[in-house]
């Protein structure tokens, strides 16, 4: 912590220490325990963090109603959006240090992070300025009844304090799918970061503050999941919605918890993501754009591909070329743009990973490569690495073909006409995305309106504008962020009723 209270920039030798952001302000947990962030790319320690207490909480959300209904209530939505796009400005002129912050959490690389994630992050707060702006305007609807006419006028109006609870896979890009929309829907927000990264969402508080958002529009608390932050903001009666993207498992437990206060949930949860590629595709191009499916971000982005259904005739040519692709990968320092593998984001989710690797061992499967840890440079020995991972030969109900693995994995198996590859394809409790892959349009543009994904790409990935709708179906959520499609949650619509005599 510097002495004017914000948070420190790391060396090597002095990690950043990290406290909640509450009411404009960096502040110490009033429990006064600490808990340590460590970078996975080599195990150093990246932050100390101050976990936030049920009273740190309260007073968070407390913040954040008291702006509700103070200045940032009464603010004109064209000073709002004209705060937002301030927002962005800074963020992108403050672009190195929030990469630099997202390296030291998770070990993502250089490239994507610096010209990717966190300009994305920024783009978002001029998409939903630019909404506001617009004024989220609805079209009147006349009414004839025998008590007479009338002219309803639906309005929205903020849904109040919303909490966000983020994951650590995308930490800044994500979170700001929740805060650029609450913020430009007239909510105030407190944010819960994962315990796994902490930096980029309190740093956003001090761009907030530069920005001249008023305080308590802005909070955040860190801390853990059950019995720590995470569950207080869930159970806090001062929390009218809760938007929450992680696990299945989490969203579950979140929804229970929002039950009893009757308070809106929105969950962006796990998946299964199958790749379907038909024979006439463009071997090489569906060949690089499925590797980037299965290993960026070390196969830790929700959407990334981890079953993969490949036309019989090209199956083991594209095996063989997948395999080749995995196997050029270059772990290492994650700040050398010459990398193109970053680490796992801990030691315990490797941990799970080489679980799955057991079990597919078990199971029987061909491994057509890696399956083990990569031999490293001294420097990154510590870190939590695995080798790009390929599978055939299992059976749809074996668990690595079932569950989600989060790692840099999948498993190829071959099919012998559309019905197959469909049925396939939906063989899943999740449904969050699909690639499929052919030079023939109408039977891409047919295959993808039957699988039962919440985003499907026709020969291309991650290619997905941000005012478009993201959310999944069967256990991949519930609602959908993105551009006008978020607007339902942020708000609640007030009919108003004129009576046209
Ligand atoms: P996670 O569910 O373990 O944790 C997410 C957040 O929830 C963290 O901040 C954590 O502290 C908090 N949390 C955990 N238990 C809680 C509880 N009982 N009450 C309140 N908060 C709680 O998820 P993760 O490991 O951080 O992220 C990886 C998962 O997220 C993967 O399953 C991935 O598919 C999913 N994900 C989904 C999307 C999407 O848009 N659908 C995007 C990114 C990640
Ligand atoms: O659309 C995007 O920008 C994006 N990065 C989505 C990722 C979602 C889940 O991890």
């Amino acid at each position: 912590m510097s002495p004017d209270g914000n948070i420190t920039a790391r060396t090597k030798s002095s990690p950043r220490e990290i406290r909640s952001f509450i009411n404009g302000d960096y502040v110490k947990s009033s429990g006064g325990k600490t808990f340590e962030s460590r970078c996975p790319a080599d195990d150093s320690l990246a932050a100390v963090v101050d976990e936030a207490t049920r009273e740190d909480v309260d007073r968070a959300v407390k913040a954040a109603h008291a702006a509700l209904h103070g200045p940032w209530g009464r603010m004109d939505v064209a000073e709002r959006a004209a705060l937002l796009d301030r927002v962005a400005d800074i963020i992108t002129e403050r672009v190195d240090e929030f990469a630099d912050a997202e390296i030291s959490d998770t070990g993502k690389l250089i490239g994507p992070t610096l010209k990717g994630e966190i300009p994305r992050g920024a783009t978002q707060f001029r998409v939903f300025a630019e909404m506001a702006r617009t004024g989220f305007q609805m079209a009147p609807i006349a009414s004839e009844t025998p008590m007479g006419n009338a002219t309803n006028y639906p309005e929205r109006a903020p849904k109040g304090v919303i909490a966000a609870i983020c994951p650590w896979n995308l930490p800044f890009v994500l979170s700001t799918w929740k805060i650029a929309p609450a913020l430009a829907c007239g909510n105030t927000i407190v944010v819960k970061p994962s315990e796994e990264t902490p930096v980029t969402a309190t740093l956003l508080g001090d761009v907030m503050n530069a920005a001249g958002v008023p305080a308590g529009v802005y909070n955040v608390v860190n801390g853990y999941g059950p019995d720590s932050a995470g569950a207080f903001l869930v159970a806090h009666p001062g929390v009218n919605a809760i938007t929450f993207t992680g696990e299945t498992r989490t969203g579950a437990a979140i929804a229970a918890g929002a039950a009893s206060g009757i308070k809106d949930v929105s969950l962006e949860l796990g998946g299964k993501n199958p790749g379907v590629i038909f024979a006439d595709c463009d071997f090489d191009k569906a060949v690089a754009s499925v590797a980037a499916a299965v290993f960026h971000n070390c196969g830790q982005v929700c959407l990334c591909t981890e079953r993969l259904y490949v036309e019989r005739p090209i199956f083991n040519k594209f095996v063989e070329a997948l395999k080749a692709k995995a196997e050029a990968m270059t772990p290492g320092d994650p700040r050398n743009p010459a990398t193109t593998l970053s680490p796992l984001i801990s030691l315990g989710h490797r941990e799970k990973v080489l679980s799955y690797f057991e079990a597919a061992r078990k199971d029987g499967a061909t491994i057509v490569t890696g399956g083990g840890v990569p031999e490293m440079d001294e420097a990154f020995a510590g870190g939590a690495w695995v080798k790009p991972t390929i599978w055939t030969g299992l059976s749809e109900d074996s668990r690595v073909v079932k569950e989600e693995v989060f790692g840099p994995v999948c498993h190829i198996q071959p099919f012998d006409n559309e019905e197959e590859a469909i049925a396939c394809a939906n063989n899943s409790d999740y449904g969050l995305a699909a690639t499929v892959w052919s030079a023939d349009q109408n039977r891409a543009r047919r295959v993808a309106s039957q699988i039962e994904a919440g985003v499907v790409w026709v020969n291309g990935w991650m290619i997905r504008e941000l005012r478009s709708p993201f959310g999944g179906f069967k256990k991949s959520g519930i609602g959908r962020e993105g551009g006008e499609f978020s607007l339902d949650f942020y708000t609640e619509i007030r009919n108003v009723c004129v009576s046209d005599s």
